[in-house]
């Protein structure tokens, strides 16, 4: 039988050992706070994938008297073995050493060690004696390097005092670490005692598999999501000597409100995936993400460049055939001008024009006297715009280390089409895009099948670029 290795995350009062504990667990419920002395006990959080408990991770609380207790502890490692057994024996009743006699107890439980320290503030004495005390615990040791402030001028003084007393050291940031670098610690885990090898083989495997399903899970709610925002429509009846334009204008928003909550349950599910459960990450201010999703900076930014629709009209019509020609029509006339409010968003959901009932017709509303219906969606930037922005809540998502608290340095946002995720598509994946778009709107459920596979391996694809690269 394996043994689930436990690891205990060790350190002065205040440096981020909550934080840094919090991001590898992914765990949001771990308590962080500006003021020293937060952690008092021990803590041990499971780390569970399919049901297993794989690895687990103790929160502990700072050191106290590090001076009193190197000194102790050289005394009672020179008269034998179990050190940390025998001093946290002899001072358990000693209330000035509550909390160093506390962290221990994982170490005496036989856990490995995760020192860590902010990097950003010169080593003094007692950091000095923090390390000895944990080399003579003589358990499997790592150091962790996790900067608050940008400052890493003392980086180097660092690892030279970790050199002498840990087997490994990396740096590790609680606010930024990403997917990869967890992973990276991990390995680096493994190399520090040859008991953990296998287990933390395991371990890594289990982690990137988890990993991958979570993305593919992402790319099915992203598909679902599309699929029913892009079969939508709405539709009411107007009454003899009605107001056609009241009515378009009251089912126009409820089309545009109805779409947004589909795409805010999408995100939601996404961030669940992602065990973001309790702290609400923020999004940057300017996001596009906070804009309205038929919003004019939105359909600008997101949806087709005018080289793309160059490409896509070159494509071939066939595929898109006349809303494509609108669309073009649209873009080159300014989507938006001299259309506001709703029917500006019936305008954009319509191909970007004032529509004659003529084209009306040909774009999925009709006015036949008496019934009025919006949707399906009649413009492919529909549906790259809630590919935009569900890569880019997804980015957010996992960049958001489940150890940070606060708002600061947020990611930038694409500020021209170009650098907009489809932006960047070749051809290829557009022309795979046109067929999911015209096969949904026409409701053709073989190629809806065909095109959505294809399209979920480019979502696939797109998911990994970005968990692997930022
Ligand atoms: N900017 C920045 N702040 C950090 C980082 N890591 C932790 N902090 C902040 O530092 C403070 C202390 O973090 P904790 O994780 O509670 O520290 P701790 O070592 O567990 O503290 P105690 O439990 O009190 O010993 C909090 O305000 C954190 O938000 C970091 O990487 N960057
Ligand atoms: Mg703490």
């Amino acid at each position: 039988m394996t043994t689930v290795p436990e690891i205990a995350i060790l350190g002065h009062p205040n440096e981020g050992k909550s934080s840094v504990l919090s991001t590898l667990a992914e765990d949001d419920s771990v308590r962080v706070s500006a003021i020293p002395g937060e952690t008092t006990e021990c803590r041990t959080f499971p780390v569970v994938i399919d049901g297993r408990e794989m690895l687990r991770f103790t929160d502990t609380p700072g050191f106290q008297n590090p001076s009193r207790v190197v000194a102790e502890m050289r005394m009672i490692a020179a008269e034998g073995r179990d050190p940390v057994k025998r001093f946290r024996e002899k001072f358990k009743d000693v209330q000035e050493l509550r909390d160093d006699v506390e962290l221990l107890l994982p170490i005496e439980r036989g856990a490995g060690i995760i020192y860590v320290v902010d990097g950003s503030r010169p080593v003094r004495n007692v950091d000095k004696a923090e390390m000895e005390i944990l080399r003579l615990t003589g358990r499997p040791r790592m150091a962790i390097i996790n900067c608050k402030e940008e400052e890493s001028s003392q980086l180097e003084n660092w690892k030279v005092e970790f050199r002498k007393n840990f087997n490994s050291n990396r740096v590790f940031n609680a606010h930024r670490a990403t997917y990869a670098e967890r992973i990276l610690l991990l390995e680096t885990l493994k190399s520090i005692d040859q008991d953990w090898q296998s287990t933390l083989d395991e371990v890594v495997r289990a982690f990137k598999a988890d990993w991958a399903a979570r993305n593919s899970a992402t790319v099915d709610i992203l598909l679902a999501m599309i699929n029913d925002c892009l079969q939508y429509s709405v539709s009411g009846d107007l009454p003899d000597g009605g107001d056609a334009t009241a009515l378009e204008t009251r089912l126009a928003a409820s089309y545009r409100q109805t779409l947004a909550d589909k795409e805010q349950k999408a995100h939601e599910r996404i961030r669940a995936l992602y065990k973001h459960h309790i702290f609400q990450y923020t999004l940057p201010p300017q996001s596009l993400l906070n804009e309205d999703l038929f919003s004019e900076r939105t359909w600008h930014l997101l949806g087709l460049s005018q080289t793309q629709v160059a490409i896509a009209s070159a494509l071939g019509g066939a595929v898109v055939g006349a809303k494509l020609d609108l669309l073009t029509a649209g873009l080159s006339f300014g989507i938006f001008t001299g259309i506001g409010g709703a029917a500006g968003a019936l305008g954009a959901i319509m191909g970007g024009r004032k529509l004659s009932t003529s084209a009306k017709n040909l774009l999925g509303m009709k006015i036949g006297g008496e019934n009025v219906k919006i949707g399906p969606a009649a413009n492919i930037n529909l549906l790259l715009i809630l590919i935009n922005r569900g890569l880019l809540f997804y980015r957010h998502t996992i960049n958001w280390a489940h150890g940070r608290r606060d708002y600061q340095t947020l990611l930038p946002e694409p500020a021209t089409t170009s650098e907009v995720y489809t932006g960047k598509w070749p051809a290829g994946h557009l022309r795979i895009c046109k067929a999911y778009f015209s096969a949904v709107t026409e409701q053709r459920e073989q190629a809806i099948r065909e095109s959505g596979e294809q399209l979920a391996r480019i979502l696939s694809e797109t998911l990994k670029e970005i968990s692997h690269h930022e």
